[in-house]
């Protein structure tokens, strides 16, 4: 099995708030001191960071929940927990991240350095200090920590390249990729050597430089789910010229002309129009006995196929990648297409999703939603409500007595009368019970 993984399902949690604190000044003599309890610090958020360095999502193999640290509680004599750091997850560049259950795009991460924050951290709940007013000067409330934000997502790497190197198995890919680079891919006699992308930079003659990546070789269906193939066309989506690379000895029985029209088939159909980006054909293996004839051939079939919309102006650069010859002005030619051809941006009718930053009690989700078990209780639900029950510190009476004014403030009361409850009934969020009482 490959060592490879460029694509993987990840479980965030960020940290919960600090719970803010009840407390009251004693003095020595002061016989009531007014309210002294801190809020609770911020719960760190889980950041993903693009590490230059990183070229696989190999490191979520075994690892695959991050949780960053919950805030400081606050404390008494009004000091305030503190904030928790955040938790840094590192990735690759060229890793698109979404959320694993809505699909949305959370964001595309290219540069180093780069950050995207998956989940946020809560914010710290406030002590009592905060709560105090003439009305109420020495008030027992206090909120709890909000709780931090948990999520599933889906990182999917696309490695970064200007060029791709596509080809049936064996036509020299890696051959070639390993005479025009410093990269040194495996290379064999054998279908599927290279069972990973290989990147590699490249320097031509008149010193210009690109990114050059060899992908496992494409069989007929790949973009199907045949083979290899598939799962590594998503490596071509980035790049901007494809270098198509054809073995023009038939040594291994085949014809050029056709696994020409069947990658290109394939390219075709793989989901981002991957042959509209511009292609050179690299006739390989030129060194061979009947790779000329061969190649005056596969010219002629493809002149007769006036219905390619693309063989009119059908670059073809006869090389050997073993014996070296051919390259420079095939790396060169490279180079000039590079210079006029845009980016093809992948997520363009895409929209990034924005983030409420305070995440919950902004967004216009419903308040609640009620259910009655089968014994009559009546039960409250919805993130709104259960993150409001969450904040709520039952230790104490008069935070109790917020909380059931928080209830009726959003139109609990009202709705479950609506629904039918009578005094007396019982009213259920998570595991707390209380009275309805008209
Ligand atoms: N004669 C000749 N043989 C070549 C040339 N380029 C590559 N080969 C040979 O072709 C075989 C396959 O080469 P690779 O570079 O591994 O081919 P690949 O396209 O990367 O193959 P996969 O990774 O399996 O898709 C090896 O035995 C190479 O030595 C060439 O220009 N001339
Ligand atoms: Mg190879």
């Amino acid at each position: 099995m490959s060592m490879f993984l460029d694509q993987v399902t990840i479980d965030v949690k960020a940290g919960k708030g600090g719970d803010g604190m009840v407390a009251f000044r004693r003095e020595k003599y002061v016989p009531d001191g007014g309210p002294a309890g801190g809020d609770g610090g911020r719960g760190g958020d889980v950041v993903l960071m693009v590490e230059e360095g990183l070229r696989t999502l190999m490191d979520f193999r075994y690892n695959r929940h991050f949780r960053a640290h919950p805030g400081e509680n606050g404390m008494s004599k009004g000091m305030h927990g503190r904030g928790s750091e955040d938790t840094f997850v590192k990735v690759p560049p060229g890793t698109t991240v979404r959320d694993a259950d809505t699909g949305a795009l959370l964001g595309d991460l290219i540069e180093n350095g780069q950050t995207l924050v998956v989940a946020k951290g809560g914010r710290g709940g406030r002590g009592n200090i905060r709560f105090a007013s003439p009305r109420n000067p020495a008030p027992e409330i206090a909120e709890n920590g909000e709780p931090g934000q948990e999520r599933r997502i889906e990182l999917e790497l696309k490695v970064l390249a200007d060029v791709g190197l596509v080809g049936f198995p064996s036509v020299g890919k890696s051959t070639l990729l390993s005479v025009i680079s410093a990269a040194r891919p495996k290379i064999g006699a054998y279908h599927f050597t290279t069972l990973v992308p290989n990147l590699g930079m490249v320097n031509t003659s008149d010193n210009r430089s690109f990114v050059v990546a060899d992908l496992p070789g494409l069989i007929e269906g790949a973009s199907q789910g045949v083979g290899l193939g598939t799962q590594f066309l998503r490596h071509i989506e980035r790049t901007r010229v494809i270098l198509h690379v054809i073995d023009m000895s038939g040594m291994e029985g085949r014809d050029p002309y056709e696994d020409y029209l069947a990658i290109n088939k394939e390219l075709g159909e793989h989901n981002l129009r991957l042959l509209e980006r511009p292609q050179i054909i690299v006739a390989n293996k030129m060194d061979m006995p009947n790779s000329e004839e061969n190649l005056a051939q596969f010219k002629e079939e493809l002149a007769k196929e006036k219905t390619d919309e693309f063989a009119e102006d059908l670059l073809i650069f006869p090389i050997s990648a073993v014996t070296r010859k051919g390259l420079d002005n095939l790396l060169n030619a490279t180079a000039d297409l590079l210079e006029k051809t845009p980016e093809f941006p992948l997520y363009e009718e895409e929209e990034v999703e924005e983030e409420a930053v305070h995440y919950g009690f902004t967004s216009d989700e419903p308040e609640f939603a009620i259910d009655r078990e089968p014994d009559a209780t009546w039960v409250l639900s919805g993130p709104k409500i259960e993150k409001l029950f969450q904040m709520t510190n039952f230790a104490h009476d008069e935070t109790v007595m917020r909380f059931a004014r928080q209830l009726r403030s959003l139109g609990v009361d009202e709705a479950l009368r609506a629904r039918g409850a009578k005094d007396g009934d019982i009213v259920r969020i998570g595991n707390f019970e209380f009275e309805f009482v008209e």
